[in-house]
This record gives structure tokens, sequence and C-alpha cells, in this order.
């Protein structure tokens, strides 16, 4: 590492909110550059509790994630929030700020809240979200609460990389549950159905909970742990503590259980191959037009077969991997 960005990690290892500020930034713009801090950064995080919050839009995930900050941090716990937005048209955190009353613990040094919202580069936001996670982590965050919206794979590969997933349903947002439609009903480890204040709640909560008998997932996955549903309301303040309770307890099934190894090889594997992908995938659209226009020339032309031609195609791209 050169001087500049061994000092930055350093500050960051040192859990200085401006240092860890910039460094989510050059992140965020992809800078090459601070990859190497990166990969530093990556080997001093991993003790963070990840929480991934999902749910359609307009369910109550921010609103709930700002009030749960609250509690983790009543509880005695440095918290972190990233909020990946796709369609935040602004950068650097002031969107969610504004948008949640976060205005009584924004201030305090022991909160940190980020919302992404880098498109570019494929993959770039997911990439910068996790970049984010294993930053704030390193900077000793203790509970890092991941928000995104529970639709598209970008997203949902970057709630799984999360100890804990909590899917966000909400009465008033059509009958089905919506955590169906988007696919999201088997990631979670808790449901919770939010604005319970509405008198509508309980039907969601009952669908929910019936919906969850039919499914047999919990059993043939061969965990133990009993999926819960948890109504919650950020006006009244009730499920707050229990929400607080069982994301701590749900931590602890895992180490006590060391179902946390095999979420560590799932996120570590989800990871890794996505950015191999991306890479690939990058690579061959930036540089290899010519290659794979000629290539496919002669897979038309019948003078090579597609499966040749492929592996033709991945060794000219491998020369220019060094990257
Ligand atoms: N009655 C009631 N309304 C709530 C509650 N929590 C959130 N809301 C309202 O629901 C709307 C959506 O809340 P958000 O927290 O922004 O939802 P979100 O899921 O983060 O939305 P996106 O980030 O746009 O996907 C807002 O108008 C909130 O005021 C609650 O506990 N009770
Ligand atoms: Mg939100």
């Amino acid at each position: 590492l050169g001087t500049p960005s061994k000092h930055l990690v350093d500050e960051v290892l040192a859990g200085q909110t401006r240092a860890i500020a910039r460094l989510i930034t050059r992140a965020e713009a992809g800078d090459e550059e601070c990859r190497p801090a990166l990969a530093e950064i990556y080997r001093h995080a991993g003790s963070a509790h990840l929480v991934g919050i999902t749910g359609v839009p307009g369910s109550g995930k921010s609103t709930l994630v700002s009030a749960l900050a609250q509690k983790f941090l009543a509880r005695g716990h440095k918290v972190a929030v990233v909020a990946m937005d796709p369609s935040s048209p602004f950068s650097g955190g002031s969107i969610l700020g504004d948008r949640i009353r976060m205005n009584d613990i924004a201030c305090d040094p022991r909160v940190f809240i980020r919302s992404m919202a880098t498109r570019g580069a494929l993959g770039g936001l997911a990439r910068a979200s996790l970049d984010a996670v294993d930053i704030l982590d390193a900077g000793g965050f203790e509970v890092i609460l991941i928000e995104t919206v529970g639709v598209g794979q970008d997203e949902i590969d970057v709630v799984q990389a999360a100890y804990t997933t909590v899917v966000v349903s909400s009465p008033g947002l059509g009958d089905d549950i919506q955590a169906i439609k988007a696919g999201i009903l088997e990631i979670a480890d808790i449901h919770v159905v939010s604005k319970c204040d509405r008198s509508d709640a309980n039907k969601t909560v009952n669908d929910l909970k019936q919906m969850l008998l039919l499914n047999t997932y919990s059993e043939t996955n061969g965990s133990k742990w009993s999926i819960p549903v948890i109504s919650t309301s950020a006006t009244t303040g009730q499920g707050l503590d229990d929400l607080a309770e069982m994301i701590d307890r749900h931590r602890r099934y895992l180490t006590d259980t060391d179902e946390i190894s095999a979420r560590r090889q799932r996120m570590a594997e989800t990871r890794t191959i996505k950015i191999a992908e991306n890479i690939i995938r990058s690579k061959f659209a930036a540089q290899q037009r010519g290659t794979i226009s000629k290539t496919l020339q002669r897979v038309i032309a019948r003078q090579v077969d597609p499966h040749s031609a492929a592996i033709e195609l991945l060794a000219v791209l491998n020369e220019g991997l060094d990257k």
C-alpha cells in the first residue's frame, strides 16, 4: 500500500467517520486506485452483524431501519445503515437523511448513514454497497443495516450478503403477500409486517402466517430456525424492541448452531463469482467487440461451432485480464 492509502486505511480502522465516508465515496465512484485499500479493509472486516432489510417499494423499510438503528444504539451498539437506492438521483446519503426521521441520531458519532446510488458499471451498485459494508465493518460498526428494495437480482444478492434477512410487508399495498410476488418470501429469517397501527394490518399478518404454514422450506433446508412474523409500527413504536431482540436471537442462533459458517460460505461464493462474472461481461462489452463479431460471423457461416467459439473468445479475453 502507498503511504496515502495506508494512512486512509489506518484512519478507517481507527473508526474515523470522515475517513470512512471518504473511502466509501471512492469505492462508490469505482476508483480503481482504492482497490488495494479495500483489499486491506476486507481482511479487517467480518465482526459486524449484517442485517439485510428488504421489501417492495413503500413497505416502510427506511422508516423501520431508522427506528431499528435507534434501538440498537440504545442497546449500546455502534450502528451503520447502508441503503442501496438505485432510484435516488443523489449520492452521499443526504436523501436518506431527509426522507427518514434520522435527525435525532444523525449527529451521533456512533451512527453512520449512507445511501448508495451509483449506477454505471455492471453490478457497480451491488459491489459498491458491499464495499461500503466492509468499510463500516472494519471501522468498528457492530450492527450494519442494509436496506434494499426487494426487486432485481443485484438487490437480492446484496441482501443475501447479510447474516440475518428481514423481509418487510405492509398493509395497504395490495391483497397478496408482496414478498411472494417479489420472490423474496424464501430469503426471510424474520418477517415484519410494518404499519401495524393501520386497521388492515391484521389481514396481512394472517395471510403471511398462512403462507408460512404452507411453506416447508424451513424444515427442508435443515434449519431449525422457525421464522417469526413480527408486527411493527414506527408510529406507535410497537414491535420494535421485539424485532431488535429477534435479530439478536437469530445472530446467537447462527453462531450456536454454526449455521453462520454456511452463510459465510454462501456470501463469499455469491460475491466473488458475481464480481468475476461482471468483469468478464464488461471486458466482453468494452474491449472485444471486434473479435466477438468476427467469431460470430464464423459461427453463422458454420465454420466453427458455438462451443469452440466460446472457448476461443474466453482465451482472447484471458489475455486482457491482467487487472
Ligand atoms: N401508518 C404508518 N405509516 C408508515 C409507517 N412506516 C412507514 N410509513 C409510511 O409508509 C411510507 C413509506 O415508508 P418508507 O419508510 O419510505 O418505505 P420504504 O420501503 O423505505 O420505501 P422505498 O425506499 O421507496 O422503497 C411513508 O409514507 C411512511 O410515512 C408506520 O409504521 N405506520
Ligand atoms: Mg426506503
